[in-house]
C-alpha cells in the first residue's frame, strides 16, 4: 500500500491542535503506521528543505522548523500522497479551501501548520531523514475491509 510523509510543524505542536490534526487522518481511513516527536536540527530541516536552498524563504521556513517540537509520521492507503495532499490544502492558506488543515488552522505560508509530501519518491527520502526501516510499521485497521 502506498506510504507518505507528513509532519505536524512547529505551529500545530505548540496551538495544540496535534490531535485534532490526526482526527482528520484517522476519519479519512489512513493508517498512520510511524509517529515520532522530534525537535529539528538545522542540518535536518536543511535536508528535508534541500530543494529550496537559495529562495529568499529559505532562512525563515529553517528558523520556524527549528524553533519548536515537529510531530513526523508515515501515513498509508491507497492514493496516500494524493489523499493526504488533498487535506493539506493549498501551499498558501490564503489559497486553501475551509475544510482542508491549511484552509482551517493556517493564515501565512511560512506558518502552514502540516507538510506532507508531493510524490512517492518525495516521500521516500522524506520518511528516511526521520525513521529507520524498523521503525515503520505493519497492521491492519479494523475497518479495513469497510475502506477497500
Ligand atoms: P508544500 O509544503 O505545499 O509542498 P513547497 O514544497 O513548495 O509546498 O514548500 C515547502 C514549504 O516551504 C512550505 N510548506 C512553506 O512552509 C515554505 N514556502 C514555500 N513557498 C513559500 C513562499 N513563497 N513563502 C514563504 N514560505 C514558503
Amino acid at each position: 500500500m502506498e506510504k507518505t510523509f507528513v509532519m505536524l510543524k512547529p505551529s500545530a505542536v505548540t496551538r495544540g491542535i496535534i490531535g485534532n490534526i490526526l482526527s482528520r487522518l484517522e476519519n479519512r481511513g489512513l493508517k498512520i503506521v510511524a509517529m515520532k516527536m522530534t525537535q529539528l536540527t538545522e542540518e535536518k530541516a536543511g535536508k528535508l528543505y534541500a530543494v529550496h536552498k537559495g529562495k529568499p524563504f529559505y532562512e525563515s521556513l529553517v528558523e520556524y522548523v527549528t524553533s519548536a517540537p515537529v510531530v513526523a509520521l508515515v501515513v498509508e492507503g491507497e492514493d496516500a500522497v494524493k489523499i493526504m495532499r488533498k487535506l493539506v490544502g493549498n501551499t498558501n492558506p490564503k489559497e486553501a479551501e475551509s475544510g482542508t488543515i491549511r484552509g482551517d488552522w493556517a493564515m501565512t505560508t511560512t506558518k502552514n501548520v502540516i507538510h506532507a509530501s508531493d510524490s512517492v519518491e518525495n516521500a521516500k527520502t522524506e520518511m528516511n531523514i526521520f525513521f529507520a526501516p524498523q521503525e515503520i510499521l505493519t497492521y491492519k485497521r479494523a475497518d479495513e475491509n469497510w475502506l477497500y
